[in-house]
């Protein structure tokens, strides 16, 4: 059986097992060949998994913090990425690790433009900018950013779906529970994996009714965001239900909370294999992207995961 008729046939079984229904938009139609999200740099062809290379532009974040804050350095990382298989990169100037505060729109910028520039110059794989407002939106497109990666999916900004469509980018919807302050506090579901998979035919339904090509949309199951351990698992379990929904499915793992709980407190730079071990399982399950700040390991790791899939 093809890669594609096992998923389908995988889908299909499981959606008529447990009667999930998703509701809130129809299924994109999906033209033979694979996905493909048509940038400004180019197109981004899924027809392996694309591995997406974290540079956080923060003095904060969780595990590379202060690392890439400084433009010439974030480049030389970039460049180092893209070589090492990344066929994306994605920049990011707010922390939005558990607890992290929101960050004032001018200091996201004054951070952000200078790595952004720096990098742009640096390499020709399509960009996405991490953030969540319209106006950092706008200025990551003027300095060269191909894709919006946006962890409230649309539901922070009221003006950055909109901008999407007006600009013609490709857009990530992520689910969260709550925001960055509240969302590890006491995160609770039902079902965690229904109710995520629902959030984001939600969300996917608010982007195209803002004009958002059904194309140009990435859904994303936001791992370590409100969620516990036993969440994370899950959904990384029942992947398949999430894409399910039509739309190019992107994971982030990478050296997150929920590895280091499962390992026995392991600190940040101790979580490689247990990030590999998701990513793996993640590629089994239907993802088309990871979003990685170890992209040549990832890369073997992806590359492996995908030839046992489709054989
Ligand atoms: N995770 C983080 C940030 N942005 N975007 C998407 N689409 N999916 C994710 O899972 C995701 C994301 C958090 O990780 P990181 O950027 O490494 O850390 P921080 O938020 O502390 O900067």
């Amino acid at each position: 059986m093809t890669r594609r008729r096992a998923l389908r046939a995988g889908r299909l079984g499981r959606r008529a097992r447990s009667g999930d229904s998703i509701t809130g938009s129809e299924s994109p139609a999906r033209s033979s060949g694979p996905p493909v999200l048509r940038t400004r740099s180019g197109p981004l062809v899924l027809d392996r998994v694309a591995l997406v290379g974290i540079l956080n532009a923060t003095p904060d974040s969780f595990s590379d913090g202060g690392r890439h804050l400084d433009p010439g350095r974030a480049a030389a990382a970039a460049a180092e990425m893209v070589a090492e298989g990344a066929a994306m990169l994605d920049v990011g100037a707010e922390s939005t690790r558990p607890g992290a505060p929101p960050v004032p729109a001018d200091e996201e910028r004054r951070r952000l433009l200078p790595v952004l520039r720096a990098v742009r110059a640096a390499v020709r794989v399509p960009i996405s900018v991490d953030t969540s407002k319209a106006t950092i939106v706008r200025l990551a497109l003027e300095e060269g950013a191909d894709v919006v990666n946006d962890v409230s999916a649309g539901r922070f900004d009221p003006a950055l779906l909109p901008l999407c469509a007006e600009q013609g980018v490709p857009v990530v919807l992520m689910h969260m529970q709550g925001t960055p302050v509240t969302m590890q506090l006491d995160p609770r579901y039902a079902d965690v994996v229904a109710e995520v998979a629902a959030f984001l035919a939600e969300r996917a339904g608010a982007a195209r009714a803002a004009g958002v090509a059904a194309d140009a949309i990435v859904v994303d199951p936001g791992i370590g965001f409100g969620k516990t351990v036993a969440h994370n698992c899950a959904l990384l379990a029942r992947l398949d239900l999430v894409a399910s929904l039509g739309y190019p499915v992107l994971v982030g793992v990478s050296r997150k909370g929920f590895i280091g709980q499962l390992l026995g407190e392991r600190p940040t730079s101790e979580r490689l294999l247990g990030t590999a071990a998701a990513v793996a399982l993640a590629v089994a399950k239907g993802a088309r992207l990871v979003r990685v700040h170890e992209v040549g390991a990832m890369r073997d790791v992806a590359r492996v995961a995908e030839a046992v899939v489709g054989a």
